[in-house]
């Protein structure tokens, strides 16, 4: 792949936008390699959780490559929908997706950041969705996330005004998780990813699934849904392992069925 790199640790796959000088801005094509480097992870057996970072500079994703926007034709809703396909690979993906934050988090930046399901940040990071600046609004779902994330008010401040917020206040606002020296974010995110990694495989699928459909589906279905999930893993043979292994005092050994 032309602009981004995939490397696999462990059981923990890292795919790392690659295009420093441009401050990791994704153009058409970075977008599409990112969405296949998704799929694939997602069915890879021996990856159990993925990280998404910019390379090392200024920026995690300083959102989609605005000079590229100048000889883009957008047609209509469903062209677009296929060109930001990779916000919908890693939210719909089966295993759980960590944003490493490491700068400028804004636009299409932010609203892939919002697609995963971890958002951990250096403090020099500083994100936003300064679409507005440029008289367009965030198209790749940032208005949807960012409001269930912060609620109306916050989100609607960031995107009418287009300012940038630090990380701190990010995690103040429950936007980022946590917040960690520069220095630390690598060794902070992978030893979550890694805790994250040894669960039952089985079980993480099914508790990311069951906490999405929280945002996406009513009250009372997201329940129904809920207690079907949870009755999956209380018979299966990580969760029969799990409680064996609580009861008698020992790490559990999951096989992922
Ligand atoms: N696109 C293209 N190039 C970029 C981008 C970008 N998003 N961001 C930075 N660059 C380039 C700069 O043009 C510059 O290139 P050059 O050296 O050739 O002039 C280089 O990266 C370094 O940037 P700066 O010199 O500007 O660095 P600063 O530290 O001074 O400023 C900022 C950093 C504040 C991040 C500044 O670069 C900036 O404001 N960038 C634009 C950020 C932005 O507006 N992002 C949102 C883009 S729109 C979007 O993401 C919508 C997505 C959903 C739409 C779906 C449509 C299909």
């Amino acid at each position: 792949m032309k602009n981004i790199t995939v490397e696999k640790k462990n059981q923990i796959g890292i795919v790392t936008v690659n295009r420093p000088k441009e401050l990791n801005s994704m153009n058409s094509e970075t977008r599409k390699e990112l969405a296949t480097a998704f799929e694939k992870l997602d069915k890879d057996e021996e990856v159990h959780v993925s990280i998404l970072t910019g390379a090392p500079g200024k920026a995690f994703i300083a959102g989609a490559d605005i000079k590229e926007f100048s000889k883009m034709k957008i047609k209509d809703r469903k062209t677009m929908k296929e060109d930001w396909r990779v916000t919908d690979v890693i939210a719909n993906s089966a295993k759980p997706v960590i944003a490493m934050i490491n700068g400028f988090c804004l636009g299409g930046g932010l609203e892939i950041a919002m697609a995963c399901d971890l958002r951990i940040a250096s403090k020099n990071s500083k994100l936003g969705q300064p679409e507005i600046n440029i008289g367009i609004i965030p198209g790749a779902g940032g208005t949807q996330r960012l409001t269930k994330l912060v609620g109306e008010g916050r989100s609607i401040e960031l995107i009418l005004t287009g300012n940038m917020i630090s990380a701190e206040k990010a995690e103040s606002w429950g936007l980022v998780n946590l917040v960690t020296e520069e220095e630390e974010l690598e060794d902070l995110t992978m030893k979550m990813a890694k805790q994250i990694a040894d669960k039952s495989p089985f079980a993480v699928e099914r508790a990311k699934k069951s906490v999405k459909l929280a945002s996406n589906n009513s009250m009372v279905e997201g329940l129904r849904i809920e207690q079907e999930l949870f009755v999956e893993c209380f018979n299966s043979n990580d969760g029969k392992e799990g409680i064996k292994a609580f009861i008698e005092k020992r790490k559990p050994e999951f096989q992922g069925n």
